[in-house]
Formats: structure tokens, sequence, C-alpha cells
């Protein structure tokens, strides 16, 4: 495969380089594209050094397969250019979630709706794909009716400006700002924009890519994110009812059995999820399950995940093993 890396120099582009080579995709030329500022650069991957090129470029030497990181307006304007090419797009912005003529895919949950025909698919928000990579299994088992989530989110989500931030107050230095607000010792209850509702995008996108995903707009979501002085991760509280009731052993064991699921639940050993160990893992990890007592039929759990890998680069890498592996590229 000739592999495209569409924002290379980047905090996600970073991390899908490394997990194109962990996983082994092969990949026989990687053809590394940034900014013009970047052009020229040299990127190295496993042996080999390659040197960024620009967007048309990239076009023009026809790659099989473009992985997108490069923001929503990039993608909206390139993504179709790759696409005519001939060239399949997994573009990990915001720009094509909701299209309803494209698909929004967690291989865990919904590769099956992919085809041949599909040249720009797209990879969810990090912070849906960890909750749907949970909820689907019980979904499955309990039918969810409606969905709390609060959201507590690793500035590695706004990028490498937010991770200087931190780094500068951290140390007492005056430095460019990501936020509105100082971010260390804080909570920032405010990721993406404020929308007319009065819900931020990124709570919104927990609400509609959910049902999109899960494909069942019956589901209720509402949410609240908050940014927080964290880097390995994020982490989700999730109050979910059921249709039907359960059994909580059961449901840490329907998890337990869900491939890119870990389990960390053991309050004996103070074993539960934490950013901090999730950090450049590749799975999701849930803990924290109990019975929520103020309700019949509804759970509590601790969801937790590193952004930029299940979140971003994993899950987008995972969708082009799965178009290769089902000749669904070309
Ligand atoms: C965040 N939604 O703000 C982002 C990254 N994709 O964490």
């Amino acid at each position: 495969m000739r592999v495209a890396v569409v924002g290379a120099t980047g905090m996600v582009g970073e991390v899908m380089l490394n997990v194109l080579a962990e996983r082994n995709f092969p990949v026989t030329e990687l053809i590394p594209v940034a900014s013009e500022k970047s052009v020229g650069k040299e990127i190295a991957f496993k042996d080999k050094k390659y040197k960024v090129v620009n967007l048309q470029t990239a076009v023009e030497m026809k790659p099989d397969v473009a992985l997108f990181s490069a923001g929503g307006e990039t993608s909206l304007e390139w993504a179709p250019k790759f696409a005519e090419a001939g060239i399949t797009v997994v573009d990990n912005s915001s720009a094509w979630r909701m299209d309803p003529t494209k698909k929004l895919v967690v291989p865990e949950i919904n590769a099956n709706v992919l085809t041949k025909n599909d040249k720009i698919i797209a990879n969810p928000n990090c912070s849906t794909i960890q909750l749907v990579m949970a909820l689907a299994p019980l979904h499955k088992e309990y039918t969810i009716k409606r969905v709390v989530v609060s959201t507590y989110q690793s500035i590695t989500g706004t990028g490498v400006k937010a991770v200087q931030q931190l780094e500068n107050e951290y140390n007492g230095v005056k430095g460019e700002m990501a936020y509105k607000y100082q971010i260390h010792k804080n909570a920032i209850p405010h990721c993406d924009s404020f929308l007319d509702n009065g819900y931020t995008k990124e709570e919104m996108k927990l609400t509609n890519e959910t049902m999109k995903i899960l494909d069942d707009d019956t589901i209720k979501v509402t949410a609240t994110a908050v940014r927080i002085p964290v880097v390995g991760g994020h982490s989700e509280a999730v109050n979910i009812e059921f249709e039907n009731d359960f059994d909580v052993n059961k449901v840490r064991a329907i998890l337990q059995n869900t491939p890119g699921i870990m389990v960390q639940d053991n309050l004996d050993t103070f074993t539960y999820p934490m950013p901090l160990y999730a950090q450049n893992k590749n799975e999701v990890f849930v803990g924290r399950i109990r019975r929520d007592e103020s309700q019949e039929n509804t759970l509590n759990m601790w969801i937790v995940a590193d952004n930029l890998r299940k979140g971003a680069a994993t899950n987008t890498i995972q969708i082009a093993e799965y178009l290769l592996q089902n000749n669904l590229i070309g």
C-alpha cells in the first residue's frame, strides 16, 4: 500500500506513523503531507526517510489510501479531490461525520457497513469512540434508553499549543494560550465552540455520532465535556439507563469479552482505569462498573482511552486495515 498521511507533522499524524509501524501495516511507500512550511522536511518511518509534500503533490502521487488529520477545512476541500483521483480517504476531522452519504466507523462495531464505493470514510470524534466501544455490546444485550456522560478530556485533544500552554503555566513562563483560561490547576467546561442550544460542539458530537454509529436514533445522549490538565487520555463518567434489567457481573463479563476493551475493575486492589496508564495503549479501559441505586435498570461506569490512539490514529488505521483485508481499496 502507498499510504499518504495528511497532517503528518501534527500530534495525531505522528501517532499515526507510530501505529502504522507498530501494527506492521503494509506500507510500501509513505507520503507524508503537511502545510507549505513543512514541505521538504524529512520524516523517518521504519528504516527510511520520506520528504514532506504538499496536498496537490500528494494527489498527483496517487497513493492507495490517504489518512487525513489536518482539520475540518482541509478535509472539506481536499478529501473530495483525493477521492476523485480514486484514492480512499479515512478522515479524522469532523467534516464528514454527520454527512448522511458518508460512513462513520468504529471497526469493532460497524465496519460491515463499508463497501468499495466508500471513498471518504469518517473517523468519529475521540470522546465518542471510547464511549460507543463500551455502549455497543451492552446495547445489544439490554437496549439502551438514555446515556448521561461527563467527560474529563486531555489537553492533547486540543493539540500541541495546549500542551505548550500547560507546560508554560507549570513552569511559570508566559506564552501563547490555547484556551481562554489557565488550564494548570483548572477544569474548563468548554471543549470546542458553543452552539445556540447552550451545548458545545464536542457535547453534541457525543449525542449525534453515538446514534449514527449504533444506528439507533432512539438512544438519548446528554453530555458535559470538560477539559482538564491531563495528557494521557480522555476519561468519561457514564450513566446508562437500559430498557431491560441487567446483572452487574454479566455486564463485566460482556465488556471483558469485547475485542478492544479491557476491564480494570477490582476495588480490593484499587484497580480502575486512569489516563496516566492508558497513554500509548490502543485499548479502551472500563472500570467502576456498578448499579445506579437511584433508578432501576441503570448502570454507572468509568471509561478511559488514549484519545490520540483509539480516539484517533488507531481507529483510523483499523479502518484502513479492514478495507485492505476485505479488498475494499481501489
Ligand atoms: C478534543 N474532540 O477536543 C477533540 C479532539 N478530536 O479532545
